[in-house]
């Protein structure tokens, strides 16, 4: 224990929970199905002018092209090769983004889907973003190279070979998550193999890894493959940095694999914070907001720091993965505000915003059988991201981080990373509110009936801005004005038809 204390006070520990963001940044955004060179222009134009930490991006390997569905979003999920060749770009776009992006203080965490190659039933041939052959049948990947000598199929033990039971841990680990073929991570050169893919990546630039899948992998398995990675470029980072490390964990109790088992290799992805939110929002389960005082690890949820949180995904916002119905998301735009409102100005875990593409959303007996639908594309390629006069997305990309509520609520964060969370205040019912030390106030009314209340808000005397209503422009406010008296306390109004029912203010918002 001492050893560890004096090799973390050096600065030489493990800094795989730290996503490395530069000071004070504390947010990163999923620019979902995005171009490497739209990523570069949005880094320089936007995400570093505003305060973003990173960017989750999509797979960046070469992955099956399938046609039927016409080029679906999850094809991604099926590597072919570890070549950075996808329909978002070629090596040298990834390598220019990752540059701009870097210079302006955003990094990115790439998206690695390890655990698997494509489906058993991809075929054989050359159906893949960069060309490469393989044939699923016979588990041969030359790009690779992987043979069938690399993949868990004698180890599975299920008959067919597939993931039937979530309570047997051997079979998550071992069998075939949907039918995608199961690398053999025990073999130390599949963890060769995919170690000198992450190197490449890291010796590039990238500032982590969102690792697929990792509920899927043995918890011994990811670590031998994290001992083998590089520290991260010192073109951008310090001698001796790790590489940010979160793993896809759906661990909503219940199951066999806990998020537990994890927590050794780096930080975990928190389900059940999206799930739990969604309901208490849309008020469903006799949820209230008044309950969220204790959120967080009161809730049940893992230690906040080691947690990755956010109110949707790319897989639930359409009925994938885990956490039902209760999810919020852009399609919800009033309460989905909200929820990602709560999410960034209350303190626990490492949050990351979604930034989706638009679907022709078709509920057939209350499935959405479009939920398969790619980014905007023409004839298979994905379009470029339009920036509209108002600063909004065109071609489809919905954006949400350009959302002024949301994009202020970024900034937020930063301006109280590291303040407590004081004076809670609720109503019994769906109005609250709550402070981060003296830098930041939020309140919210889900109720059916007006807010109109005196509140301990912890700041300094002033007017401030409204940062969901309006911005603090050339020393005034485009929005609501919040007066703050010498005692701290001020006055708040929140109509429970208003277009966005709660007011942040914060110390960078005062005039
Ligand atoms: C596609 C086709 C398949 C085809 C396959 C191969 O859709 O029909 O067999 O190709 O040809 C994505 C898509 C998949 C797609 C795949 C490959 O979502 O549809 O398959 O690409 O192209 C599990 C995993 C989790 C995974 C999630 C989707 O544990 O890792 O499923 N997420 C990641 C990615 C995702 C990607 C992959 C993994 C694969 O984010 O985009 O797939 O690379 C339970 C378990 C969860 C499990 C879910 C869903 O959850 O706990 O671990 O997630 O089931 O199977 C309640 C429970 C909750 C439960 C949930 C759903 O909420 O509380 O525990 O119900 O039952």
């Amino acid at each position: 224990m001492r050893f560890l204390l004096l090799l973390s006070a050096l600065g030489l520990c493990w800094a795989q929970y730290s996503p490395h963001t530069k000071d004070g940044r504390t947010s990163m955004v999923h620019l979902f199905e995005w171009r490497w060179v739209d990523i570069a222009k949005e880094c320089e134009r936007y995400l570093g002018p505003k305060g973003f930490g990173g960017v989750q991006v999509s797979p960046p390997n070469e992955n099956i092209v399938i046609h039927n569905p016409s080029r679906p979003w999850w094809e991604r999920y099926q590597p072919i090769s570890y070549k950075i060749c996808t329909r978002s770009g070629n090596e040298d776009e990834f390598r220019d983004m990752v540059k701009r992006c870097n210079n302006v203080g955003v990094r990115i965490y790439v998206d690695a889907v390890i655990n698997h190659m494509c489906g058993a039933g991809g075929g054989a041939g050359t159906s893949s973003t960069c060309g490469s052959y393989y044939n699923a049948h016979n588990r041969d990947f030359p790009a690779v190279p992987y043979s069938g000598w690399d993949f868990n199929d004698g180890k599975c033990h299920t008959g067919d070979g597939e993931i039937h039971n979530y309570n047997d841990a051997y079979q998550v680990r071992d069998c075939r998550l949907v039918s995608l073929l199961d690398l053999a991570l025990e073999k130390d050169y599949v963890r060769t193999k995919v170690a000198d893919y992450l190197n490449h990546l890291i010796d590039i630039g990238v500032a982590g890894f969102r690792l697929d899948a990792a509920k899927h992998m043995w918890p011994g398995d990811i670590k031998a493959v994290l001992d083998k990675l590089h520290d991260l470029n010192e073109t951008w980072f310090p001698a001796g940095s790790k590489p940010f490390i979160f793993q896809e964990v759906i661990d909503l109790g219940g199951e066999a694999i806990s998020s537990s088992e994890y927590f050794g290799n780096g930080r975990v992805t928190e389900f059940k914070y999206g799930a739990k939110l969604g309901t208490v929002i849309r008020k469903w389960n006799g949820e209230k907001m008044a309950y969220l005082k204790n959120w967080g690890e009161g809730w049940g949820f893992m230690p906040s720091d080691r947690a990755l949180v956010f109110v949707d995904n790319h897989d639930n916002q359409r009925g994938h993965g885990a956490g039902g119905a209760s999810i919020l998301t852009f399609w919800d735009a009033r309460l989905y505000k909200m929820a990602v409102g709560f999410m960034l100005a209350h303190p626990y875990g490492f949050t990351r915003v979604m930034s989706s593409f638009r679907w022709d959303r078709n509920f057939q007996n209350g499935k959405d059988v479009n939920d398969w639908m790619g980014p905007p594309n023409n004839n298979g390629v994905i379009k470029e991201v339009t920036i509209n006069p108002d600063t909004t997305c065109g071609n489809g990309w919905v954006c949400e981080h350009r959302w002024r509520q949301i994009r202020n609520m970024v900034d937020f964060r930063n301006v109280v990373d590291g303040q407590p969370f004081v004076n809670w205040w609720d109503n019994g019912s769906n109005q609250v509110a709550f402070g981060r030390g003296n830098r930041g106030f939020i309140v919210f009314n889900n109720d059916d009936w007006a807010l109109s209340t005196t509140l301990q808000t912890g700041l300094p005397a002033g007017t401030y801005c409204d940062v969901i209503s309006g911005d603090k422009i050339d020393g005034n406010c485009t929005g609501i004005k919040i007066q703050v008296s010498g005692d701290g306390r001020a006055h708040f109004s929140i109509s429970n038809s208003a277009e966005d029912p709660f007011i942040a203010i914060h110390a960078e918002s005062k005039l």
